[in-house]
């Protein structure tokens, strides 16, 4: 199949899914188009089968905000026509599915059906979309794509309680490429995190407000305390200052190290102990995920899609938003012994090859096949 995707580039978890899908699908034999206004993070050196489009956004003096999306959709139009694409994946439905919908209509005038697949990811539907400034241009754009899903069964149901959505929205969950996150630690690298054996903790998010990234401070001061460790953040974004703040106040700020944006993350993990997602929502969680699989346990929230991947006592724990104690209590009870430790880092592997590349690729194949 020619199939063309279409993302945001950043390490954001729905850029990061669209890149690892066009990846397998390549793999695969198909012919993936990348359509966005960056090479895609995840994207990698050169692979055969993978091509990337480019959104050009010229600017004007006129323009206060240039438009982005005529720009996506002449884009998505010029790459459908000229290289016969089959079927249109876009992932994150503003102003992905509106551009694609835009597309779709300018190319039926030219005689050319492009089915189009919109997935939503998360804060499309529960944070940004559900905002009236783009509510009724996301609830249209979804309905007029030819099929909707959504990464969660949580993602499914807050799209039909916040939007009038008249077709069926099939749940294909995230997935994670077991083998690639299987990895040994590198003893020299944990030996600068952790010089004398300190248990690391990791935190990874784009460092938003509805991460709670105060939260995973508050939770580490206190551990600390009891259990001598360190703290990697990974990622940047609004909240960092407010982390260091926070890390100064308590005391903590030699033991935590923000390490920024980070493309390795299978190195990172590696070397982590326990992973830590404070958010007040998460679709999904494809970070909690990737940890797993990388054999680290997760302490998380039980918000949104959360509750349908971490499995309480057997991954690592859950607490309700913003119950610091209780997460600090999980926390230690994972980290009280190096057995305990160990049986969550064999189950939370375990775990996460049921949502293995392997198995979900297919789905989305199958989906697509049915507009072939
Ligand atoms: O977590 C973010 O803020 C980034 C966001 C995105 O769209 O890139 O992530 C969303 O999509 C991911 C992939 O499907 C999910 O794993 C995340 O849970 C979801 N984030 C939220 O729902 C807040």
């Amino acid at each position: 199949m020619k199939i063309g995707i279409v993302c945001y580039p950043t390490f954001g978890g729905s850029g990061v899914l669209a890149t690892e899908l066009g990846k397998a699908l390549a793999q695969k034999g198909h012919l993936v188009h990348f359509i966005t206004y960056q090479q895609p993070v995840r994207l990698g050196s050169f692979t055969p089968n993978i091509l990337y489009h480019e959104v050009q956004v010229p600017t004007y003096p006129l323009f206060d905000y240039p438009p982005y999306e005529t720009a996506l959709a002449s884009t998505m139009v010029d790459v459908i026509k000229n290289n016969d694409l089959d079927l249109l994946h876009v992932h994150y439905a503003i102003p992905h599915a509106s551009a694609a919908y835009m597309a779709k209509q300018i190319l039926k005038k030219e005689g050319k059906h492009i089915p189009v697949i919109t997935t939503l990811h998360g804060t499309d539907i529960t944070l940004v979309g559900r905002d009236k400034t783009y509510a009724p241009v996301v609830t249209f754009s979804i309905n007029e794509s030819d099929a909707i899903t959504a990464v969660s069964e949580n993602l499914k149901a807050e799209t039909l309680s916040h939007f009038h959505i008249e077709k069926e929205i099939e749940v294909i969950l995230n997935f994670v490429d077991v083998s690639r996150f299987n990895r040994k630690p590198i003893d020299a690298f944990r030996k600068v995190i952790a010089p004398n054996g300190e248990r690391i903790f990791l935190h990874a998010s784009n460092f938003r407000k509805i991460k709670r990234v105060q939260d995973v401070v508050q939770i580490f001061a206190e551990v600390n305390k009891q259990v001598p460790s360190k703290l990697l953040f990974v990622g940047d974004g609004p909240e960092r200052s407010t982390a260091e703040d926070l890390s100064r106040e308590l005391g903590v700020c030699d033991e935590i190290r923000f390490v920024g944006k980070q493309e390795q993350m299978e190195d990172i993990l590696a070397i982590a102990d326990l992973f830590l997602l404070t958010s007040e929502y998460e679709s999904f969680g494809l970070a909690a995920l990737e940890a797993m699989a990388a054999g680290v346990p997760v302490v998380s929230t039980n918000a949104g899609g959360l509750a349908e991947i971490n499995i309480p006592g057997v991954t690592g724990f859950m607490s309700n938003v913003g119950d610091v104690h209780s997460m600090t209590a999980q926390a230690l009870s994972i980290l009280k012994d190096d057995a305990t430790l160990q049986g969550y880092k064999e189950r939370a592997a375990a775990h996460a090859k049921k949502y293995d590349i392997h198995y979900i690729v297919p789905q989305y194949e199958k989906l697509y096949e049915r507009f072939l």
